[in-house]
């Protein structure tokens, strides 16, 4: 490394002193923590993007969201060239570097990366980053901080693309790499028109029929609700109302936003009994997750719930009917034959009653633990992967490979069968491939497929919330001294350590019928987090209470859940 660069790096970071006594960690999506103490990590993040870049050769992101938590908090995290999450073998760097007591500290350890990883660093290169932030207000003079840390690597240059959501930064990354127009307009242009297509192929039968293209989407007072007042002007055949939009001085993810209505399973602030029957939905705080749901009675507060696992289900069912119709009988004689290999990918998480169901369907279902790099990990090894945390996030990967051959099958059948009903699958499923986010789970590509599907199915989210009955779940947090003292295994279902509390938990399963349990800490919450499952809400209840007594008397502070 050049003299000046040392030097440079060594100034610069001295303007960006660490938070005393604070250890921050690379968790389940980049760094959180309350907004206060994030500037120095944030211009951290900054230098690993750039030396990210360097090093691949390629464009990579910086994204400042803290999504679901409160709005005091915010964060981190680096969008890797593929558009996908930060490689997980360089989460260890971005740990040591954030954690750099000293600007000495941290330059040794930028030297170590470079030499490391082998980063061509002679300012001869050139790096180049996207900025995005949601819209906290600590987020601009974070984004600052991430510039300085770009701008203190020679030859790196910061892209400002000011107020995006997260799906959206994710998406130009991949777009940008792609030798694609990497912008906001591009972006909605292709989500819209992808989905028009859809609407297009819809079979006439059901068109007739097509009473309900209305959905109330909640936008939890965050970007995804400024982005969808936005989107919804350039759609035909769909009319979204959009409450909670930001723009009416709402506080972001308080008492609103998709993390809030699948936790508590209670109507968001602005909803209510004149909402009765309607199809509604709710983004998250940065607009990467999504659920949908339903007011069943105007004498509660208490929505009839359509998590990710439904969702997850609503798009395997219409992949694989477009599957079926593509490789059909009649269809075999064509020697471009291809069995599609389908897979879903779920987590702990994922209601019981959901893997039933999608294993039924003849599905293959596999199981990671949390956290959207592991199961986009995992549903890139089929020619069509669908993963969905019960959360909300998720996508549908389609394979390089099969895309090829479906591009090809389909100017095959234009050819022989214009068209045809297998014609019109090949279609639909190449659009599924255009609306659908590729790079991460995104909630308004994903909010465009499921009206898409429901048109198309002619489906009310009654008869789609029907796919199955979710068995009653309950879901707590636990404050303790230290969460790391949770280690888990097995996808975590099964906490190693502390010793004894997962033959302590199994004992307290045992007692309920269809009875389920895990414990896991938070890679973005200072918490242990407790899953039940049960045959009733009431068990599920008492078995997630009982089990959070017991994370406490291992590891509390001898206080109770939250
Ligand atoms: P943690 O805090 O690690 O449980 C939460 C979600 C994840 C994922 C991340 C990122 C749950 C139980 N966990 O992670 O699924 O979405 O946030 O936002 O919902
Ligand atoms: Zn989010």
């Amino acid at each position: 490394m050049k003299e000046e660069q040392s030097s440079l790096l060594l100034k610069s970071s001295s303007l960006f002193p660490p938070p005393q006594g604070v250890k921050l960690s690379y968790g389940t999506a980049g760094f959180r923590a309350d907004a206060s103490i994030l500037k120095s990590a944030v211009y951290r993040v900054g230098i690993l993007a750039a030396l990210r870049s360097l090093k691949t050769q390629s464009v990579v992101g910086v994204m400042i969201t803290a999504s679901h938590n409160k709005v005091t908090d915010n964060g981190v995290k680096i969008v890797d060239p593929s558009g996908g999450m930060l490689s997980q073998e360089w989460e260890p760097f971005a740990d040591q570097l954030v954690n750099a007591q000293t600007p000495e500290t941290l330059l040794s350890i930028i030297r170590e990366c470079v030499e490391k990883e082998k980063i061509p660093f002679d300012g001869v290169q050139s790096a180049e980053i996207l900025l995005g932030r949601d819209t906290r207000p600590s987020g601009e003079s974070l984004l600052e901080a991430a510039k300085h840390g770009i701008s203190s690597i020679f030859g790196a240059i910061a892209l400002d693309l000011g107020i995006l959501t997260t799906p959206q930064l994710h998406w130009m990354v991949h777009a940008r790499n792609k030798g694609m127009k990497a912008t906001e307009p591009a972006y909605f242009e292709q989500i819209s028109s992808s989905f028009r297509c859809l609407i297009d192929l819809i079979p006439n039968g059901t068109k007739v029929n097509k009473l309900d293209n209305r959905v109330v989407v909640d936008g939890a007072d965050g970007v995804g609700g400024e982005k969808l007042l936005v989107l919804k002007n350039m759609l035909t055949d769909l009319v979204i109302e959009v409450r909670n939009s930001g723009k009416d001085g709402g506080l972001l993810n308080d008492g609103v936003g998709a993390d809030y209505v699948q936790k508590e399973k209670v109507v968001p602030r602005g909803f209510g009994s004149n909402d009765v029957g309607k199809r509604c939905a709710s983004l998250d705080g940065d607009a990467d997750r999504l659920v949908y749901f339903s007011v069943p009675s105007n004498s509660s507060s208490k929505i009839d719930l359509v998590d990710g696992d439904k969702i997850l289900s609503l798009f395997a069912l219409f992949i694989k009917e477009q599957l079926n119709i593509l490789t059909r009988e009649g269809n075999k004689k064509s020697n471009n034959n291809f069995q599609a290999h389908l897979g879903v990918v779920q987590t702990a998480y994922a209601n019981g009653a959901s893997t039933d169901y999608l294993k039924q369907l003849g599905l293959e279902v596999i199981f990671t633990p949390t956290g959207v790099k592991h199961l986009h990990e995992k549903a890139a090894q089929f020619d069509i992967g669908i993963y969905f945390e019960a959360n909300g996030h998720g996508t549908i990967l389609f394979s390089e490979s099969f895309l090829s051959w479906l591009e090809a099958r389909n100017n095959e059948l234009a050819l022989v069968s214009e068209g045809s009903e297998q014609q019109k699958a090949a279609l639909r499923l190449l659009s599924v491939s255009k609306l659908i986010n590729q790079a991460v789970g995104d909630a308004l590509s994903c909010l465009l497929l499921v009206e898409a599907i429901l048109q198309h199915m002619d489906w009310s989210i009654h008869k789609w919330n029907e796919l199955y009955q979710d068995l009653p779940s309950r879901q707590l947090k636990v404050k303790v001294v230290d969460r790391t003292a949770v280690v888990t295994t097995n996808a975590e279902t099964v906490a190693v350590t502390p010793p004894g509390i997962q033959e302590a938990i199994d004992a307290e399963t045992a007692k309920y019928p269809r009875g389920r349990c895990f414990i896991r800490p938070s890679g973005t919450e200072d918490v242990v987090r407790v899953y039940a499952e049960a045959s009733t809400q009431e068990a599920a209840d008492s078995l997630a209470n009982s089990v959070a007594k017991l994370v406490d008397q291992f590891l509390g502070f001898g206080s109770s859940a939250q």
